[in-house]
């Protein structure tokens, strides 16, 4: 039985919750009866969408027991909670996690059969919750799975967007967006609860106002309103009873709100007026690290974060709770600065509401907050302008303006003279309009401060924010990054989960390090067999896949050289594509004869956001030139190169496990971390890659022999920045480089059509501001030992398991402990 037995609260008083059997008869009798019950048909007249729905529900009948009891603890302990704040949930398909948190993988599966159905029929049926971009959103949904199988009190606090990231389609090679509609079908993983809605304000003035004691206040008078309403979803730990939530808040149309204007006659007024209103949870925006700085988006982002606020203060909170005390109760960790607009909006509960002197809620305030910061670009940075600040949040805007003047007061007082310093730290910038600089409000708000890897902690102490690390250098600190192994190594990669389970026992599914123990099984020629079958039986599933899925044909004995992750001109895409025109070229040039090529397989997944024209000019490219290899007979079966459509959760689950080249090839001082590179080394592929992000302790952990690694380190790219970096003098002096970006040039894989690649041409040999050229030689180096180490293949896979060996630092636990250590300052409950 899954879920803890005590009877932990007078609210379950009715009896203790009881989860079906764990037995097969168990599982079909609650599946019948959802079936039947909940969606109203019979086995024999149901669609597969009612089946999977009724799986889906039958799953979380065994989950309740836990996720009420799990609630009431929280409710009623003194514990301190985790709240989550994050505007993306990158959270993948829910039913194969679901099954596995329950144990109940082998008898529902067992169940399906005898009712004549396909389990894994139902498990396509699910469309994944796509509710982020990339690294940060999935981060969040690792760190939440961490947080419940390690009995972390935590809420998630987010968004339920209608429509998440888009699907990604090709049209003549170019990407082509189409709404998610993730809902369209149901989702049987949410629970709403409209009763417990929560009025968000916007707009209007303020006014000044004397009260009792005579104390000059002030109040809040909003122009607008919208209603959030919740959607709580569990969020199970791996078979411990945890059950933690996630809230995502809907936004809806508040009845005051259109009835003024009903009541005027005009109806159709009305109406438009309510979807304005719930367009704020209508969709996801999908610029990943590029915030476009849209009115819409800020009201994203007030609305989750004030409907969050009120909800643990209001509900989970007991009604008595004297809030002096709130920092011992709640720690809110900040996902990056979308969320940061919870610092005004405490510090306006707490002083317009509650009363509060400022110089106390100050103090409560920034003992609540932590921000994490996910960037190291300089255009990642989000900035609001006060004007549209102002006329959305004009008393936040108020209370950013007295933070910062407070706060500049100190500064001066520290640096008595130093105008210069004080106008730096300012969180207002005056140019090139006057605008909120959030990671400084973020910054000077919270507790703790924290990077995602080492390299980038520290470029964020040297480099973004100076000043601050100067000023208080105690508050900042590095959580390297996670993944966790449930999703990405145990339900992912099945085949390698039994083979390590069967050599070292399942400990390291909640304790990764005991990865180590596979260490001495790398010089074990038996053990290295049946690893490479392993990978070997990946690569076939997922060419099977492919072929279904995008009708992609791929040599079945080839190396898979992968590089998947948003299109972005920093992390490089372009450098891979240098690297295989290149092979390319050196076999139709004659230069090199085909049987001496290195078979490889190169897969790209890869989304755009949808106004990044260049970025979407390299998809086209890439696109090309896969077309043209693909079709030419010449390196047929040696050189391919697949792209398929919209890389996702669920396709990465599918590719991960399959790769032997994990590609991280950014420019240093660009990736602040990467969690992609650790799923691959966790899945046994090895990594070639720059010193940059996490890599660089992905390469510490699994030694020089094991990594290629390759390019300017970050210092090295400063120094060629400050010397002036000329892309042309790289094209000229590099006879291979040159013949690369001719053939590119010359529209051999555009038809003949040379305005068809210009754009990116020309960007890399007159711009290039990643730096591209620079590193070419050195990437194409690294490949030739990659080439080497290939052609040996005893030596490869050794290296690839000790590669899964020593990674199990990477696991989202071992960063949940560090939050804990480091930021959160309190342990997870018994
Ligand atoms: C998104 C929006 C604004 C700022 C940063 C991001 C983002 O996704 N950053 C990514 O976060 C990941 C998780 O920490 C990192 O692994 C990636 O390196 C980083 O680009």
């Amino acid at each position: 039985r899954v879920g803890p037995t005590l009877p932990v609260s007078s609210e379950l008083a009715a009896g203790p919750v009881e989860p079906p059997a764990s037995t097969v008869e168990g599982f079909i009798e609650a599946f019948l009866r959802e079936l039947n019950y909940g969606q109203g048909v019979l086995l024999s007249r149901s669609t597969i969408n009612d089946q999977y729905l009724a799986l889906a529900r039958t799953v979380r009948e065994y989950l309740m027991a836990g996720w009420l009891e799990t609630g009431a603890l929280r409710r009623e302990g003194d514990r301190k909670i985790v709240g989550y704040l994050s505007a993306e949930y990158l959270l993948g398909r829910q039913l194969g996690n679901a099954l596995l948190a329950t144990n109940l993988q082998d008898i529902a599966e067992e169940a399906m059969r005898r009712c004549g159905i396909d389990i894994a029929a139902l498990r396509a049926q699910e469309i994944e919750p796509g509710l982020g971009n990339g690294g940060l959103g999935r981060l969040a949904a690792c760190f939440v799975d961490s947080l419940a199988t390690m009995d972390v009190p935590c809420i998630g606090y987010g968004i339920r967007y209608e429509y998440g990231i888009f699907r990604q389609t090709f049209e003549n090679g170019r990407q082509v967006e189409v709404p998610d509609s993730w809902l369209a079908l149901g989702s049987p993983w949410e629970f709403p609860h409209p009763e417990r809605q929560v009025r968000v304000d916007f707009g209007g003035h303020t006014e000044k106002w004397t009260d009792d004691q005579g104390r000059e206040r002030t109040r809040w008078v909003p122009g607008w309103n919208v209603l959030g309403i919740p959607y709580h979803h569990m969020v199970p730990g791996f078979r411990n009873g945890t059950v933690n939530t996630l809230r995502l808040w809907s936004a809806k149309a508040t009845q005051a709100f259109d009835l003024q204007i009903f009541n005027s006659g005009d109806y159709a007024t009305a109406v438009r007026a309510q979807t304005f209103a719930e367009n704020i949870s209508k969709v996801l925006y999908p610029e990943d690290s590029t915030p476009q700085g849209k009115e819409l988006r800020l009201q994203q982002q007030y609305f989750f974060v004030a409907c969050s606020l009120h909800d643990f203060i209001a509900n989970t909170l007991p009604k008595d709770f004297d809030l002096r005390q709130l920092p011992e109760r709640i720690i809110f960790q900040l996902n990056d600065t979308h969320p940061v607009i919870a610092i005004p909006e405490l510090m306006r509960i707490l002083v317009d509401i509650k009363g509060f002197d400022w110089d106390e809620a100050w103090d409560i305030t920034r003992r609540c907050f932590a921000y994490t910061c996910h960037t190291l670009l300089p255009e990642a940075l989000e900035v609001w302008s006060v004007e549209l600040l102002g006329r959305l949040l004009p008393r936040h805007l108020e209370i950013i303006y007295q933070i910062n003047e407070l706060f500049l007061e100190e500064v001066r007082q520290a640096f008595p003279g130093d105008e210069m310093r004080a106008r730096r730290m300012s969180i207002i910038a005056e140019h090139p309009e006057r605008s909120v600089r959030m990671a400084y409000l973020a910054t000077i708000g919270s507790a703790k401060v924290n990077g995602v890897a080492e390299l980038q902690s520290q470029l964020l102490r040297d480099k973004v924010l100076p000043d601050f690390s100067e000023y208080e250098p105690a508050k900042f600190t590095n959580v390297t990054n996670g993944v966790t192994p449930r999703r990405f190594i145990y339900l992912a990669n099945r085949r390698l989960s039994n083979l390590i389970t069967d050599t070292i026992g399942s400990e390291w599914v909640t304790d990764l390090d005991r990865l180590r123990e596979l260490e001495p099984y790398a010089d074990d020629a038996g053990f290295r067999a049946e690893f490479a079958a392993v990978k070997q039986a990946n690569k076939e599933r997922l060419f099977r896949l492919l072929s279904v899925r995008d009708g992609l044909e791929l040599p079945q004995h080839a190396m898979l050289d992968v590089l998947v992750k948003r299109l972005h001109e920093y992390k490089r895409q372009t450098l891979k594509l240098l690297h295989i025109v290149s092979l390319y070229e050196d076999v139709i040039s004659g230069t090199v004869a085909i049987d001496q090529v290195v078979p490889r397989t190169f897969i790209f997944g890869a989304k755009a956001a949808p106004g990044y024209h260049l970025a979407k000019e390299i998809i086209f490219l890439i696109n090309s030139v896969a077309a043209t290899i693909n079709a030419d007979e010449r390196v047929k079966g040696v050189l391919s190169v697949a792209f398929p459509a919209n890389y996702n959760v669920t396709l990465a689950e599918k590719i991960i496990p399959a790769a032997d080249l994990s590609e991280q090839i950014s420019l240093a001082g660009k990736e602040a971390s990467g969690t992609g590179n650790m799923k691959f080394a966790l899945n046994g592929a090895l990594t070639i890659g720059t010193d940059d992000g996490a890599n660089v302790e992905i390469r510490q952990l699994v030694g020089d022999d094991n990594f290629f690694l390759f390019g300017m380190t970050e210092p090295e790219v400063e120094a060629l920045h400050a010397r002036g970096y000329n892309p042309a003098e790289y094209y000229e002096s590099n006879d291979k480089l040159q013949r690369t970006i001719n053939l590119i040039a010359s529209g051999h894989f555009t038809d003949g059509d040379r305005a068809l690649s210009a754009q990116v041409v020309d960007n890399l040999v007159t711009q290039d501001p990643f730096m591209v050229l620079a590193d070419f030689q050195s990437y194409l180096d690294a490949q030739a030992r990659v080439d080497a180490a290939y052609r040996d293949p005893e030596r490869w896979t050794r290296s690839a398991i000790l590669n899964v060996a020593r990674s199990g630092f990477f696991s989202s636990d071992r960063s949940m402990r560090d939050y804990l250590d480091r930021i959160w300052l309190s342990s997870p409950v018994e």
